[in-house]
This record gives C-alpha cells, structure tokens and sequence, in this order.
C-alpha cells in the first residue's frame, strides 16, 4: 500500500490503528466552546468523528496519505507593495478536492483488489466526518504543531491529507513526536489571536474562517487586522521554522497561476463575476462565489492604506448585493483610519 500510494504521487503514508485517543475529548470540548464559529457540520460529526466504526462498521486502522503543494515562492510576511493582496498558498492551483479525490479512489480500489474485498474501504478528502490531523499523527506522518497543523521534518505543514478508514487490523506506525519546543513564533504571529493557547484554535477569531467559511459579513472589530489576506490565512505556517526547509511538489495541479501570487488589488476590485468565474475556474477560491471574495477583497482595499483605490471601491456603494454596499462602506472607513493613523 505504501508503494501504491508513492506511485499515485502522495508524499508521505502511515497507518494509525483506531483505538480511543486523547484528541476525541479535546474535539468534544472544543465544540462545546463553540469553537467552530458557525461550520455547523463539525458538531453534528461529533459522534461519528470520534467514533470510526459510525462510518465503516468494526473499524480498525486509518490509511492516512499526505501529499506537499509548497512551491518555490514568497511567503505572505515577506515585505510586499501597499496594493498587493494574498492568497493562501494551497489555493494557487487546481483545487486540490478534485486532484487528490483521484488518487485515494485509486489506491481504495487497489487496497479492495490486494484484500480481495474481504476487508471494507472508504475514502475521505477533507469534507468528511473524519478526523485526519488525529489520526494522522497517531500514523507518523507528522505532529500537530501549536499552530494546529500537521507539520513533517521534511515537508513542513504544506500538506493535504486524504484518508482511508478499514476494518482490517494493519500494523500501525508509531505516533509522531511533537518537534515544537519552546517555539511559539505562530502564537505571535496570529494578528487576531485566534490560537488562543497552544493548539488551540477559536475559529471565530481565524481569518482562514471568515475569508472562506463565513458568508456574512465580517466582524468590524476584526477588518483592520486581516491586513491583506483575501482567502485563507497562512500567516501561522509561513513564520514557522519548519517550513523554511520544507520541500516543493512538482505536482502539476499544484503550481500555481502566477496571477494569483501577490495579486494587485486594482486588478481584483475590477472583477465582475464573469470574469471572477473564468479567473478561478477549477481553482478552490471559486468556493466563497463572488459576493463573499469582492467582500474579502474590499477589506484588503480597506487596510492597503492605498488612497488610490477609493475610485475602485466608490463603484461598490451602489451595489444591489448589501454586503458589498455596506463593505463598501466600511472600506472606505478604514482607508480614511488607515490614513489618519499613517499622518
Ligand atoms: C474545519 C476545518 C478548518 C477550520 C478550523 C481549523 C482548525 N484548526 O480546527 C478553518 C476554516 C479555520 C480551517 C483553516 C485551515 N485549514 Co482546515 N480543515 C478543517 C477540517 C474540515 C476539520 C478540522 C477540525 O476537525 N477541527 C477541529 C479541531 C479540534 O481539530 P484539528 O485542528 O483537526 O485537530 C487538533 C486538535 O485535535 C488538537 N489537539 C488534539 N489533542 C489535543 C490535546 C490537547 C491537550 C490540546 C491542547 C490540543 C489537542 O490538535 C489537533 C491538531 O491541530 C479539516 C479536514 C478534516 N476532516 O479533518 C481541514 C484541514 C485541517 N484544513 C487544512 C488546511 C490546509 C487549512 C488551512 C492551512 C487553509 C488556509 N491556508 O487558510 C487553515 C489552517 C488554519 C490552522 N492554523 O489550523 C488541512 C490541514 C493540513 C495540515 N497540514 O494540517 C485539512 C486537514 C484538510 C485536508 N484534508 O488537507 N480549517
Ligand atoms: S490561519 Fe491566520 S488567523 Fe488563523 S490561526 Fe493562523 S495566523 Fe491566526
Ligand atoms: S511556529 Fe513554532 S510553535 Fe508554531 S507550529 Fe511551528 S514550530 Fe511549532
């Protein structure tokens, strides 16, 4: 299996066996703190994500595969001009749901085939009831780091991880140690502190929630301190030292459209949904549709403290969708702050 799954172009693979562990208590917790903002799902997975065998019946072992997306270019704190906004870095090729969805249905397939069907097999990517950075670092693939992500020694947290949940006992890998130390360089470094402790994230703080999850608007208090970022948030990952050696993918769904590198906020505050459709086709940032990424947009516009960009923004306040009216609004309040502050 581990063969297989090499040659379907996944980086790393290791099998955790499904026992009780820690983290099931911490995830129910977490819940019950309202920590998932308003992703609704996550609590009524609860049960099922903390019990394997709700989803495949007598499960034992969890197939877990991680495949890099890193490539070769900047980070989103390297310096960088007033108008440029960031998209996070696993969103600048094809989505990886539809890439990575191929090769775990192959190797589901192929672990049918070699257990003659006698054990069961089931294949999620990220959507499912599942909860992989656990089992993931219970099969060795990497630990969770105090930023929340699964970090490898070799390829940093640029990581997607796809699973596979069976009733076969399997020798399981040995639990990943936790390489942090005393480094909280990610805890610093979140501007709106929303890893509240280590290992500890409150989505309703985290800009990656609000820029692609959340489809109202976003909270006032918050605007100033999402900075630039306009979908998704890799802050926390691009200070950590592991990711400074981490490896690149040569993956090609993975490399990025270079449009999307530190897009120009004038460019992006001039899509209409045509054109935002046809520049994200195929691409995860399709997901937050085009009212949700012009509001993340004019927020960025909101904190370049670029008074050129008022002319692209006015156009906003006569939009017929309220959020981006009254985004609108709140952009040019902020530019107007931005300035004040800047004199
Ligand atoms: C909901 C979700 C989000 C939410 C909540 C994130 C979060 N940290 O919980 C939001 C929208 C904010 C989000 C953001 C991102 N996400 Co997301 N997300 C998910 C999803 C669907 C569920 C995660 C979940 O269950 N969270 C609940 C918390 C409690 O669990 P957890 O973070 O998975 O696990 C932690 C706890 O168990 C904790 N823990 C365990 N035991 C104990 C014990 C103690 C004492 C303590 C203190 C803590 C602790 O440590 C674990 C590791 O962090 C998973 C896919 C999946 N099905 O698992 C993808 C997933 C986690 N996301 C992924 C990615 C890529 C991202 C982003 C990097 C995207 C981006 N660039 O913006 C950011 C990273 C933000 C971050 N620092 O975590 C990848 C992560 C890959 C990796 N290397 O870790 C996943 C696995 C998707 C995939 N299949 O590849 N995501
Ligand atoms: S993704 Fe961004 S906002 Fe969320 S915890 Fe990391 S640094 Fe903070
Ligand atoms: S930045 Fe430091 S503390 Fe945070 S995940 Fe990386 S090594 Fe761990």
């Amino acid at each position: 299996m581990k063969n297989q799954a090499h040659e379907l172009g996944f980086d790393l693979f290791g099998i955790a066996r499904i026992e009780k562990i820690p983290e099931m208590d911490f995830y129910s917790n977490w819940i019950k703190k309202g920590f998932h903002a308003a992703m609704g799902y996550l609590a009524r997975h609860e049960e099922k994500k903390c019990d394997p065998s709700l989803i495949v019946d007598g499960a034992k072992s969890v197939l877990v595969c991680g495949k890099n997306y890193n490539t070769n270019h900047p980070y989103s704190t390297d310096s960088s001009s007033k108008n440029q906004a960031w998209i996070s870095r696993y969103a600048w090729g094809n989505d990886y749901h539809d890439s990575i969805k191929s090769a775990i249905i192959e190797l589901n397939n192929y672990w049918l085939k070699i257990s003659e069907n006698q054990y069961a097999g089931r294949y999620y990517v990220d959507t499912g009831p599942v909860f992989e950075r656990a089992w993931a670092s219970q099969a060795g693939i990497g630990w969770s780091g105090k930023n929340c992500c699964t970090i490898n020694r070799e390829q940093g947290s640029w990581l997607f991880l796809a699973v596979i949940i069976t009733d076969a006992e399997l020798q399981a890998g040995q639990k990943s140690a936790d390489f942090c130390g005393s480094c909280t360089a990610c805890i610093d470094a979140c501007p709106t502190n929303a890893l509240r402790a280590p290992y500890i994230l409150d989505s309703n703080l985290c800009i990656s929630y609000h820029t692609i999850e959340n489809r109202g608007a976003i909270p006032q208090q918050l605007q100033p301190e999402f900075g630039r970022q306009i979908f998704g948030c890799d802050i926390c990952q691009d200070v950590c030292p592991w990711n400074r050696k981490a490896r690149y993918s040569s993956e090609p769904d993975f490399q990025p459209r270079e449009q999307l590198i530190n897009p120009d906020l004038r460019f992006l505050l001039q899509l209409d949904e045509e054109k935002f459709r046809s520049l994200f086709r195929k691409s995860p940032v399709k997901r937050t549709k085009y009212g949700g990424f012009m509001r993340n947009v004019l927020i960025a516009a909101g904190n370049s403290g670029d008074i050129g960009l008022i002319e692209f923004i006015k156009p906003f306040l006569e939009n017929e969708n309220d959020l981006l009216k009254n985004q609108a609004e709140s952009s040019l309040k902020l530019l107007s702050d931005k300035n004040k502050i800047e004199e």
